[in-house]
């Protein structure tokens, strides 16, 4: 079936209202199996645009599927990326509402602040360390709209990669003072250790993750700009909470960053 702009329109109407209303829904593959990866971007921008119209601000990217293991388990050769928004930015000393999300898990990830406009189809790891200001440690909350957090490729590019909060460590570090690959990170469920990891999860390196969002961007004519912060991709696999739970990660040279949901 032809994508028309109509069903365009009614996808991301559908998508966005299932966000709005914290609701699982059926993945839109389900109705129209032929929808490309390409399409997918189409429509995550369109979703944006429905965003900003509320109000909310475009801050940066996201990276995911970044480590082999993901990438396996979905049965894919590539990261994807997502948009973040002004009101995805969640605090540390306020607690989270469980209520306002359907499913969230947490997964600990590096956060890129750029210092510079980078835009390009060529760009290296180490073109993005020039550009990045700073570094700092973040978890990332995904609450995918679709039932059971389960879908296709297209499905979750659609659904803006299941972006839904984050939030960064109070420590800001200059890019250069800090081996990305070699940080290491323990990742804590009330306070027990439930994953181990180390930066080169990410793609080998973050900075190379990022490299190649900004890659996939300029692909589409867009690119980082100054002041935006980039989330690297998650460093382990992603754990369920709830209310009552309390999520920690400890970065070596990064600091730490934490939550509790209410
Ligand atoms: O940030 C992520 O790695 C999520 C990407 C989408 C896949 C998922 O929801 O697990
Ligand atoms: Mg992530």
């Amino acid at each position: 079936m032809e994508m028309t702009r109509e069903i365009e329109n009614e996808i991301v109407t559908y998508l966005f209202e299932a966000e709005r209303d914290r609701r699982e829904v059926v993945k839109v593959s389900d109705k129209y199996p032929g929808l490309t990866i390409e399409k997918a971007y189409d429509l995550q921008e369109e979703l944006l645009r429905r965003k900003i119209a509320t109000g909310t601000r475009s801050i940066g990217y996201k990276l995911g599927l970044t480590s082999k293991a993901k990438q396996q388990m979905m049965g894919v050769f590539e990261a994807i990326y997502g948009e973040l928004t002004s009101d995805m930015l969640a605090l540390e000393w306020e607690q989270l509402d469980f209520n306002k999300l359907i499913h969230p898990k947490a997964e600990p990830e590096i956060a890129f602040f750029m210092g510079e406009d980078l835009k390009g189809t060529n760009i290296t790891g180490e073109d993005v360390l020039r550009a990045t200001q700073y570094v700092a440690a973040a978890i990332e909350i995904i609450d995918s709209r679709y039932l059971d957090f389960k879908f296709t490729l297209p499905d979750v590019v659609a659904d803006n990669c299941s972006s839904a909060k984050f939030m960064i460590g109070s420590k800001m570090v200059p890019v250069r003072d800090v081996n990305l690959p070699e940080v290491g990170i323990v990742f804590t469920k009330n306070n027990e250790v439930v994953a181990t990891g180390a930066g080169a999860a990410v793609l080998g390196d973050p900075a190379v993750s990022v490299a190649w969002a900004v890659n996939k961007l300029g692909e589409r004519g867009l690119g980082l700009r100054k002041g935006d912060v980039i989330l690297s991709g998650a460093i382990t696999e992603a754990f369920a909470f709830g209310p009552g739970d309390t999520i920690a990660a400890q970065f070596t040279g990064l600091g730490n960053v934490s939550f509790s949901c209410k």
